[in-house]
């Protein structure tokens, strides 16, 4: 996702932690306001290029070999390069901050890690190889040619916003509220009490990998419903976005909250 993305993932996060949890972890990332996660949610991003940070470029995402629309799967051992991918990376950050023998400052990078990366693994062209996520798929949006991947991670929210890129914190915390909401009572108070079904701390390649197989459907349902080769070129701010916003909404509520459960596990766990 991009930054809006992010940011709305950990405010949504912020409002379904135990207080435990809230406190355990405004302690670790020194700061006790309730931007403590949304703060360092982009931050994996920001390093990413850097000198120090290029060993994490790969791990913002697993390269699914599957040939959509007919046939959508993730395979951890096929999927997940030599050097990490995604889903070993959530397994990896977890379990340093559950190390209390770690320095503070390892673990606290340890938590920007998986902020980040629980959100990643819920944007479906971050669960797919095809054209390297869809990176090397260009499109049309509005006045502007993008590449699919993009579109994905930023272009569709923010439209659905109204347009906002310069305040991702405000907007994120707006986004957050509204489905913090859906989540409590609205949309997807039905649904939501069986998104954190199965996960285990025990076994975080699993946990992750049932979210990464929810999000690469998305991929032959959404992404690509007639292929990879028909989307090139094609404008997609028009029935394209009406039919892929309401999937990117559920997954950004879905990252939240389970974020927010990943982290009481693992306050639980650690204190
Ligand atoms: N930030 C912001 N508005 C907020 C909260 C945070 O603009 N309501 C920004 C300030 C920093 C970034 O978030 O650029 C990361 O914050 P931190 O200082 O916690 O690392
Ligand atoms: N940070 C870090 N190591 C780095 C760069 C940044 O621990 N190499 C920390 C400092 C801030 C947080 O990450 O607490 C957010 O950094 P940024 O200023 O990039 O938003
Ligand atoms: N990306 C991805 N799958 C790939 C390669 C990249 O999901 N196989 C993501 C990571 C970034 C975006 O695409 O969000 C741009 O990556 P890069 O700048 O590395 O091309
Ligand atoms: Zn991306
Ligand atoms: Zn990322």
């Amino acid at each position: 996702w991009g930054s809006l993305g992010h940011i709305t993932v950990a405010y949504i996060a912020t409002n379904f932690v135990k207080d435990d949890t809230a406190a355990f972890f405004q302690g670790l990332l020194q700061n006790e306001t309730e931007h403590y996660l949304a703060g360092v949610a982009t931050w994996a991003d920001s390093i990413r290029y850097t000198r120090w940070g290029r060993f994490t470029k790969n791990f913002h995402f697993i390269d699914a070999k599957d040939t959509p629309p007919t046939y959508c799967g993730v395979d951890f051992e096929r999927d997940c390069k030599e050097d990490g991918c995604v889903v070993s990376s959530i397994q990896n950050y977890t379990s340093q901050l559950l190390d209390t023998q770690l320095w503070p400052w390892r673990r606290s990078q340890a938590a920007k890690f998986v902020i980040h990366f629980v959100g990643d693994i819920h944007q479906p062209l971050h669960v797919e190889n095809v054209a390297q996520g869809g990176n090397g798929i260009h499109v049309k949006w509005e006045r502007s040619e993008l590449n699919l991947h993009h579109v994905w991670d930023t272009s569709i929210a923010e439209k659905m916003l109204g347009g906002i890129r310069r305040k991702p914190y405000d907007a994120g915390f707006n986004w957050a509220a509204n489905l913090t909401g859906e989540i409590k009572t609205g949309k997807y108070a039905p649904a939501s009490k069986l998104w954190t079904a199965g996960m285990s701390l025990e076994d975080p390649i699993s946990t992750a990998m049932g979210w990464a197989n929810e999000s690469n459907a998305i991929v032959c349902t959404h992404v690509f419903p007639e292929g990879p080769e028909t989307i090139v070129g094609q404008e997609l701010a028009g029935d394209y976005y009406e039919k892929a916003a309401p999937v990117i909404e559920l997954q950004v509520a879905k990252a939240g909250y389970r974020l927010a459960a990943w982290l009481d596990l693992i306050a639980d766990s650690a204190s």
